[in-house]
């Protein structure tokens, strides 16, 4: 049987809810072979960041070189990318498969525990070299807030910042309400003249670390199996919703308590 092939650039996460952990295993779920290119390691738990390395852009680029020429890439996403070096040598790798392949934008900046994960001045590389390759960009309130210097906060601002994002960057922008007080988790696609929006209800009291992260690949996953946008975007939207609804509790470790 043949199954699509999807691509992560993104960083590790030791706990394994967020970064190319959660992007493998979300692919694995919605039958799609994940193939993944590291670009930092980051020591954590969720909510706490202890250590982040990021690995040689020059590896970056081989792991890039290396899936590209042997794999058929479907769709491809990008997550943590630690470093302006970083991002540029991403860019330049993938540059040349912008018509064939989608490439979907997490643009990472902190963790869902309020950690910075990206150096200050890797955001304006974000914006010249890599955003003009996404297919679709998908950031959160937050994230939207920092790339357009004003406080992205309710449902009217929602709709400001997403045509701004979508001017701006001249492509598809998701725009993410998780964050919004209310009952409904709201999203926002901004594609074209069009808006359409797509809610569930609102899971509280939940640890929804790497929850970005599960929905950017899964509409990856959604297009390389040649869904369009809009039906990706369903179909993601319903597989997280149901992943933060099942989610896992862990009992306390002994080590902790000392
Ligand atoms: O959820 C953002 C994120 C992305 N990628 C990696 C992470 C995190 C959050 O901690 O560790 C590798």
């Amino acid at each position: 049987m043949e199954v699509s092939v999807a691509l992560t650039i993104a960083g590790s996460d030791s706990s394994a809810g967020a970064g190319i952990q959660a992007d493998l295993k979300t692919f694995s779920a919605l039958g799609v072979y994940g193939v993944s290119v590291v670009t930092c390691v980051v020591a954590e738990i969720p909510g706490k960041v202890s250590r982040i390395e990021a690995v040689d852009p020059e590896m970056v680029r081989a792991q890039i070189e290396v899936l590209t020429k042997n794999f058929p890439i479907a769709a491809m996403k990008t997550g943590l990318l630690c470093s302006a070096e970083i991002i540029s040598v991403i860019a330049r790798a993938i540059i040349d498969l912008k018509s064939r392949i989608a490439l979907v934008v997490d643009p990472v900046i902190t963790a869902t525990g309020g950690d910075a994960l990206l150096e200050r001045s890797a955001i304006d590389v974000y914006q010249k070299e890599l955003f003009p390759l996404a297919s679709l960009i998908t950031p959160n309130l937050d994230e939207a807030s920092q790339l357009l210097g004003w406080k992205v906060s309710d449902r009217e601002s929602m709709e400001r910042a997403g045509q701004e994002l979508k001017r701006k960057f001249g492509t598809a922008i998701l725009l993410k309400g998780g964050h919004l007080s209310g009952n409904e988790a709201v999203d926002l696609l901004f594609v074209d003249e069009r808006t359409t929006e797509y809610s569930a209800p609102f899971v509280r009291n939940v640890a929804t670390h790497g929850t970005g992260c599960t929905y950017s690949a899964a509409i990856t996953a959604g297009l390389a199996k040649n869904l369009t946008l809009p039906d990706a975007i369903i179909n993601a939207k319903k597989f997280v919703t149901s992943a933060i609804r099942d989610h896992h509790r862990w009992g306390e470790v002994d080590a902790l308590k000392h």
